[in-house]
């Protein structure tokens, strides 16, 4: 296990100026039961072609998933995480294309690193796994670190706050102090006020018209709200999770002019025009 050279050199990471295009995280979920694309990609070729989809479409990094974090999904075993993943980021990263591993768990983020991912997305900040930061320290990826409050079948149990805003800032200051205790590099830690996790939609809205407090802690933030329930009442009753497309769309480019690093997204294209209509509002210029 050594450093990962893509982890230093990937472009997903340089520095970004005023009114720059926030970085675009294409989803890919490999999950049989993934609410938001059917499991549709559960094949591994056929999740393949979608990852080079993403990146020709305007992602700069592709998220791949093994298991489902909706709410109320079950775990899966880490043996099953890792037959999903691995060919996938193998295949991906050959490509040439930057990828993350949307993970909580250490052994599946350090098999992930050493198939070349450049970044570990992990939902529970390093809570779900004590192993997690001394993986990351080691092997010197890039981190997300995203506000959690316990698994998909119980987090909703959890949505108690005095201050929703302020709780979770103080809640990733504490990861963040951990991180940092494990020897983790702080240049390559991005923070996530973990978008309907353990939130209800007033919390949700409340953490994302704040988020420049978030931006304010000085690392990277990423949102991740695409097609997330708390955007259902923005398209017909009953309609697909792709309707939350719009939604989803106008939420990023406000995400942009409030200082986000970087969006999750499922739908790439919609992503890149609104980032691109926020970037040359915020420029005077559309180039
Ligand atoms: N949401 C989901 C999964 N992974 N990662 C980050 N960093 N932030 C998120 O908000 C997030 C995530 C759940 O959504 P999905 O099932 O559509 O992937």
């Amino acid at each position: 296990m050594t450093t990962s050279p893509a982890a230093t050199a990937s472009p997903v990471f340089a520095p970004r100026g005023p009114g720059d295009r926030p970085v675009i995280m294409g989803i890919l979920n490999t999950t049989p039961d993934s609410f938001s694309d059917g499991g549709r990609f559960s094949d591994a070729d056929l999740a393949i072609e979608r990852g080079l989809e993403l990146i020709e479409q305007g992602a700069d990094i592709v998220d791949v998933g093994g298991e489902s974090t909706r709410p109320g999904a079950g775990r899966v075993s880490i043996d099953d995480e890792q037959e999903r993943v691995l060919p996938v980021i193998k295949r991906l990263v050959e490509a040439g294309v930057p990828v993350s591993v949307d993970t909580m768990n250490s052994a599946t983020a350090l098999a992930s690193s050493d198939a070349g991912a450049v970044l570990i997305n992990d939902v529970s900040g390093g809570l779900a796994d004590p192993e997690m930061y001394r993986i990351v320290a080691r092997t010197g990826v890039h981190y997300v670190a995203m506000h959690w409050r316990g698994h998909s079948d119980e987090m909703q149990l959890n949505a108690h706050y005095t201050d929703v805003v302020a709780d979770v800032r103080t809640e990733l200051q504490h990861r963040l102090a951990e991180l940092i205790i494990w020897g983790v590099d702080p240049e390559r830690i991005i923070l996530d006020p973990g978008i309907g996790f353990a939130k209800d939609g007033e919390q949700n809205w409340a953490v994302l018209g704040h988020l420049a407090e978030f931006s304010a802690l000085g690392f990277p933030v990423l949102v991740g709200a695409s097609r997330k329930g708390f955007l259902k009442r923005f398209a017909a009753d009953g309609a697909p999770a792709e309707d939350r497309d719009p939604a989803t769309a106008i939420l990023s480019a406000l995400a942009a002019q409030a200082g986000a690093w970087g969006v999750r997204v499922h739908n790439v294209p919609a992503t890149v025009a609104a980032l691109d209509v926020a970037s040359a509002w915020q420029k005077g210029a559309a180039s």
